[in-house]
């Protein structure tokens, strides 16, 4: 039978600062806790909307507050974190504590999945705290290339928590006795695909070289890029990536006309850094179409950007049709 390693055996291994570690724990040990809510759905009568929004003004499921909380409870009770960043919450929550690091999140992500019983997860950033003052919200506001530790949970048909610390990026599946075992080390993506994520209900609404781009796979083996292409969209960012990493693609989430003041759908700071680190480290790459994701400067909270991840020659593919014109 095979023996795997589990997470703090693994954590125990890895050349990284033993209060980074501490941390990472803190989030793991929290994701699996809220696996099991997840899990328990209906049961536990967590389904359903909270009858709130939150500061993005999108309605809250009782399970993005719900998930809110038990992160946040973990992490200002972990002695490490000075301050965290919630999709949930309108503003940065300090823990009071000086130094350490600062965690920003989206709990529960992908929540129109929550209540038709599809994968969902949890997607998590940690950057460096200010040493020598409580942190502020300037304080967050650091590029992705920034980041010590990224990862996210995905509440599937097994749960698993895919994370990169000090270089690479291992996968973990949770087992019945709340451990997370070591069952994916070393993931990386092939650099070419045939398989593309994008919400294409929002095609009329989509910049001109985006259309051109997914228009051309749509064409197939007949258009101009002479190979058929495959779809998947399973509506949750995490699971859409979380299959990128398992076997190559690309996710695409663009700028689109409807808000045309917002560049895109997703999240900076909790969403698209994260992820991206993963990406890259996975040998994949991540853009807003056309600039790498984590040289972005942010400027505020909860910034949007376009983005454009996954494997390393389909995300070239996509900024040499943005930057034709
Ligand atoms: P959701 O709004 O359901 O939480 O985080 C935003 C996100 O999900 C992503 O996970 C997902 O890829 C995308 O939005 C889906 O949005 P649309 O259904 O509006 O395209």
């Amino acid at each position: 039978m095979t023996t795997f390693v589990d997470l703090a055996a693994w954590l125990e291994a890895q050349p990284a600062d033993a209060a980074l570690k501490d941390v990472v724990a803190t989030i793991a040990k929290t994701c699996a806790d809220i696996s099991g809510v997840v899990a328990s759905g209906a049961l536990s009568g967590s389904l359903g909307a909270a009858g709130s929004t939150n500061v993005q003004d999108e309605e809250q499921k009782k399970l993005d507050v719900i998930t809110n909380d038990m992160l946040s409870d973990a992490l200002k009770a972990c002695a490490p974190v000075a301050g965290l960043a919630s999709e949930e919450l309108e503003e940065v929550e300090p823990t009071g504590r000086v130094g350490g690091f600062l965690v920003t999140f989206d709990p529960l992500d992908g929540s129109s999945n929550i209540d038709i019983n599809a994968p969902v997860g949890t997607i998590f950033s940690v950057l460096p705290a200010p040493a020598d003052q409580a942190a502020v919200e300037a304080d967050f506001l650091q590029p992705g290339a920034n980041q010590v530790a990224a990862g996210y949970a995905v509440y599937g048909p097994q749960t698993m928590l895919v994370l990169t610390l000090a270089d690479g990026v291992n996968g973990f599946t949770l087992a019945a006795d709340g451990q997370w075992l070591l069952t994916h080390p070393a993931i990386t993506i092939k650099p070419d695909t045939a398989e593309f994520a994008i919400n294409v209900s929002n095609q009329r609404h989509w910049a001109a070289p985006m259309r051109r781009y997914v228009d051309g796979c749509l064409q197939g083996k007949d258009g101009p890029r002479g190979k058929n292409f495959n779809m998947r969209w399973v509506a949750a960012m995490v699971a859409d990536v979380h299959r990128i990493l398992m076997r190559g693609g690309i996710f695409l989430y663009p700028w689109d006309a409807r808000e045309p003041d917002k560049p895109g759908k997703l999240r900076l700071m909790y969403e698209a850094n994260p992820m991206s680190l993963l990406i890259e480290r996975a040998g994949g790459a991540s853009t807003d179409g056309v600039t790498r994701t984590l040289d972005v400067q942010p400027t505020k909270l909860h910034q949007r950007v376009p983005v454009v991840l996954g494997s390393a020659n389909e995300v070239e593919a996509v900024r040499a049709e943005m930057t034709a014109g």
